[in-house]
C-alpha cells in the first residue's frame, strides 16, 4: 500500500503571499493543494504544519473522503476558514496524487468534461467612468468576454475593487492585499454609492451595447433594504450578478433581497461550509454560489455543495481572485468543466512572479478557461524561485465610514 511519507508547508511571496501544502507518497508521488487565507497566512501555514502534517504521515493517500472526514470530524472544532482552509489544500494535494497515479486530469475523475471551457469574467475598474471603458476594451482586447466593473465614486478617495495603475500595456492588477505592518484605511459613504453605480452601468451599457455580461461587487457594505434598492436600480441594466449584496451571516435577511429584486444575486466568497449557504440555497435566494475551492474545504467539499445547489438551479461562479493561488485556481477549473451547473469563473491573470514559481499548464482562449490535460491538478511548484520570495506581513485594508469614522462592512 502507498502512504503517504512527507508533508510540507511552503510558504512564498512572489508578488503577494501564497501558502501551499506539498503531500508526497512513499511511490515518489507529490501532490499539491492551496491554503492561502488572505492576510492571515500564517495561521493557515501553522495549524497545517502543527497539527495537521503530522496526522498525515503514513495515511493511504487514495482515501479521500476519509481523510476529509478525519479532519472535519476528527479535530472536533468545526468549521471556520482557518480550519476548512487547511482541509482544502490536503483535499485539493490528495486529488492531485490521485490524478497523478491514474495518469488522467483531475476533471476526468470527477465525472469528465460537460464543456469545452469554462467562461471566465476578468475585473475591469477606473477612478471614473472614462477609465473604466478603457479598462473594459483593454478586457475585450484579452478575449474576455464578460467583465466586472467597478468605479472610484466621487467625494471617496482609494476604494476597494478598483486599480489604481492601469497604463496601457500595464498588467491589471488591483492587488487588495497591500505589504504593510497595517491595513490600509479606505473611506466610505454608501448614499454616494448608490447615486453613481446606476450612472456607471448606464455609461457603460451606452457605450458596449445591451450584450455584454456584466457582473458588479457591492463587497458586504449594504443593508437588506439598500441592497434591495440597488439591486432593483440596476435591473433595468441586466446584469450577470450582483455580488455579496449585503453580508450574509445572517442568511434569512437576503429574503427581503430576493423578494424586492430580479437582479441575479452571487454571495459567499468568505464562507466556508455547505452550512453557510443553507438557508440561501434551500429558499433560492441567491443564483450563484461564490465560495472558493481553497476556502470551503477543497474539491470534495464543493462538488458536494454544488450537487446540492443543482437541486434549485443555483449555479456556480468560483472565487478566483488573484489571493487563490494558481494551485487552487487549477482545483476551481476541474470542477467548472466537470459539474453540470457551471456558471462562471472568475479569472484575474497572476503576475509574471507569481508564476515563476507556479508552473500552470491552464489555458485562457476565446473568454473560455480549461484545466489542461495533464495528470492531476496540472500545477508545477518551483520551490528553488518560491524560497526566493519570503513572506512579507500585507493585509486587506479596512473600510470606515467617510463622515465618523465608524468602521463598516467590506
Ligand atoms: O476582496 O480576494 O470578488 N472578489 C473579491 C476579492 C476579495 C479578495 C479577498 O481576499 O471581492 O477581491
Ligand atoms: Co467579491
Amino acid at each position: 500500500m502507498s502512504a503517504i511519507e512527507r508533508a510540507e508547508v511552503l510558504v512564498t511571496s512572489p508578488g503577494r503571499n501564497f501558502v501551499t501544502l506539498k503531500v508526497e507518497t512513499s511511490d515518489g508521488v507529490t501532490g499539491l493543494g492551496d491554503a492561502t487565507l488572505n492576510g492571515r497566512e500564517l495561521a493557515v501555514a501553522s495549524y497545517l504544519s502543527n497539527h495537521v502534517v503530522p496526522l498525515l504521515i503514513g495515511r493511504d493517500p487514495h482515501k479521500i473522503e476519509d481523510t476529509w472526514q478525519y479532519l472535519y470530524r476528527g479535530a472536533y472544532w468545526r468549521r471556520g476558514p482557518v480550519t476548512m482552509a487547511a482541509i482544502a489544500a490536503v483535499d485539493m494535494a490528495l486529488w492531485d496524487i490521485k490524478g497523478k497515479v491514474a495518469g488522467l486530469p483531475v476533471f476526468q475523475l470527477l465525472g469528465g468534461e460537460s464543456r469545452i471551457g469554462a467562461l471566465a469574467y476578468g475585473h475591469a475598474s477606473g477612478a471614473d467612468i472614462p477609465s473604466l471603458c478603457n479598462s473594459i476594451r483593454r478586457h475585450l482586447d484579452e478575449g474576455y468576454k464578460a467583465v466586472r466593473i467597478q468605479t472610484g465614486v466621487p467625494g471617496l478617495g482609494q476604494i476597494y475593487g478598483v486599480a489604481t495603475e492601469q497604463a496601457e500595456g500595464q498588467r491589471y492588477d488591483y492587488e487588495p492585499a497591500k505589504r504593510a505592518a497595517l491595513p490600509l484605511e479606505e473611506a466610505w459613504d454608501t448614499r454616494r454609492y448608490l447615486v453613481h453605480v446606476p450612472e456607471v452601468f448606464a455609461a457603460v451599457r451606452d457605450e458596449f451595447g445591451p450584450e455584454l455580461p456584466l457582473l458588479h461587487d457591492a463587497h458586504h457594505r449594504l443593508t437588506p433594504n439598500e441592497a434591495a434598492i440597488l439591486g432593483r436600480s440596476l435591473e433595468r441594466f441586466d446584469l450577470f450578478w450582483l455580488e455579496d449584496c449585503t453580508v450574509a451571516e445572517n442568511q434569512d435577511a437576503l429574503r427581503r433581497v430576493r423578494s424586492q429584486t430580479l437582479t441575479p444575486l452571487a454571495i459567499g466568497e468568505v464562507f466556508n461550509s455547505v452550512f453557510d449557504f443553507k438557508t440561501l440555497i434551500s429558499e433560492q435566494l441567491i443564483d450563484y454560489v461564490r465560495a472558493a475551492v481553497t476556502h470551503a474545504g477543497g474539491i470534495t467539499a464543493m462538488k458536494k455543495l454544488m450537487d446540492f445547489a443543482a437541486l434549485y438551479q443555483i449555479k456556480s461562479g468560483f472565487h478566483g481572485p488573484t489571493d487563490i493561488s494558481p494551485v487552487g485556481q487549477a482545483a476551481a477549473l476541474h470542477l467548472d468543466i466537470a459539474i453540470h451547473n457551471f456558471g462562471i469563473q472568475e479569472y484575474m491573470k497572476h503576475s509574471a512572479e507569481t508564476l515563476s514559481v507556479f508552473h500552470t499548464s491552464y489555458t485562457f482562449r476565446d473568454g473560455l478557461l480549461h484545466p489542461g490535460t495533464s495528470p492531476g491538478l496540472g500545477v508545477d511548484y518551483d520551490e528553488r524561485t518560491g524560497d526566493k520570495y519570503p513572506y512579507t506581513a500585507a493585509y486587506l485594508p479596512v473600510n470606515r465610514l467617510q463622515r465618523d469614522g465608524t468602521i463598516h462592512d467590506w
